[in-house]
């Protein structure tokens, strides 16, 4: 029986089985969904649903059709794919995960921007000093990516009155945004903001860019919002130039190692917020709908929707 098979070795999907049955039943009846390591024979496996997939899953399946990340990142299955080449890879793009994340982004602009950093550590000190606060205009978001997320997060900042630039791998034009593009220009991008967002997609020309000379070309007293993916960034060269006073601060929802361990010293730094992977992420319903539109997509030769360029990594 041909089947869609949901895989993860971090998580717990049972949530999202069940949401892939119900739909799977209305709308494929003869599809039958199965949570891994429930693994009926592997030649009917047709479609792979994942999230950081358990290891040799995927490359041991003959007969795939589509491999789907479940989320707006493709890092985590790329390496399994590559047993597929000619197999289309796609992910998750959604209108309503790209609000969530402006949401969550917008919440860390304005915690820098209206100094609610600085009234929480004067909180701890019980000391009562206004600090200056500016008009919206002053200050200045720069984004790392341009995509899905990163584009609709710059005309929500730009609404609300922030100067914002953006930096992407192509030329990208935003009204009211002032862009650049490739390699070359990224020192320059980042000499103006006060405040930094990553939405880039890790690649392997991204894993690690957010090191020390990234930090270093920043503004001084600038802050970082690190929303890609942990291994963009190395932790110590934050640490470093946190403590020597480059930068302001950090608002990072993303780790090399998740859980964060207890014993990593970005929890108890006091100018780092830490949250866990929480910025965003589509409904179930989301998920499961366009997957299965891509099973019946592929069924019937037609493109996926979603695709990703296995040459760039996103
Ligand atoms: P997209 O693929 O739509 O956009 C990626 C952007 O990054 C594009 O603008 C792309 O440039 C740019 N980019 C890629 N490589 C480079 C490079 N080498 N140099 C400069 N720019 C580059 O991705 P999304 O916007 O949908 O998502 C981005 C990432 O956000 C995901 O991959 C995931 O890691 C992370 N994410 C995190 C979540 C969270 O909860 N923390 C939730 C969802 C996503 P170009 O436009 O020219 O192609
Ligand atoms: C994603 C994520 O890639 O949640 O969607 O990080």
């Amino acid at each position: 029986m041909p089947t869609l098979l949901i895989c993860s070795a971090t998580d717990d999907l049972s949530d999202l089985h069940a949401v892939f049955r119900q739909e799977a039943t209305r709308r494929m009846p003869e599809l039958q969904v199965r949570l891994w390591p429930d693994l009926p024979d592997p030649d009917d496996v047709e479609a792979v649903a994942g999230w950081y997939p358990p290891a040799g899953v995927i490359e041991r399946l003959p007969n795939l059709r589509l491999i789907s990340s479940i989320a707006a990142g493709v890092d985590h299955v790329l390496g399994a794919a590559r047993a597929h080449p000619l197999v289309p890879l796609c992910r998750i793009v959604d209108p309503a995960l790209a609000a969530g994340m402006a949401e969550y982004v917008l919440w860390a602009v304005l915690y820098y921007h209206r100094a609610l950093d600085q009234a929480l550590q004067q909180q701890v000190q019980r000391v009562w000093k206004i600090p200056t606060q500016k008009p919206a205009h002053q200050t200045h978001v720069g984004l790392m990516g341009l995509g899905a997320l990163g584009s609709h997060l710059a005309g929500v900042l730009r609404g609300q009155g922030f100067t914002v630039s953006g930096w992407s791998r192509s030329v990208h034009h935003i009204d009211g945004v002032s862009t650049c593009a490739g390699d070359d220009a990224l020192h320059a991008f980042l000499q103006a903001p006060d405040i930094v967002v990553c939405l880039l997609p890790l690649t392997d020309a991204t894993r690690k860019l957010l090191g020390r000379d990234v930090f270093a070309a920043m503004k001084p007293g600038a802050a970082l919002v690190h929303c890609g993916r942990g291994e963009h960034l190395v932790e110590e060269d934050l640490l470093e130039a946190l403590d020597r006073q480059h930068l302001r601060g950090a608002v990072l929802d993303v780790f090399a190692q998740e859980p964060l361990p207890a014993s990593n010293a970005l929890w108890s730094h006091p100018r780092v917020v830490v949250t866990p992977h929480m910025a965003s992420s589509a409904q179930p319903e989301v998920i499961v709908g366009q997957i299965l539109d891509n099973v019946q997509r592929v069924r019937s030769g037609q493109p996926v929707l979603n695709g990703v360029d296995r040459g760039l990594g996103y």
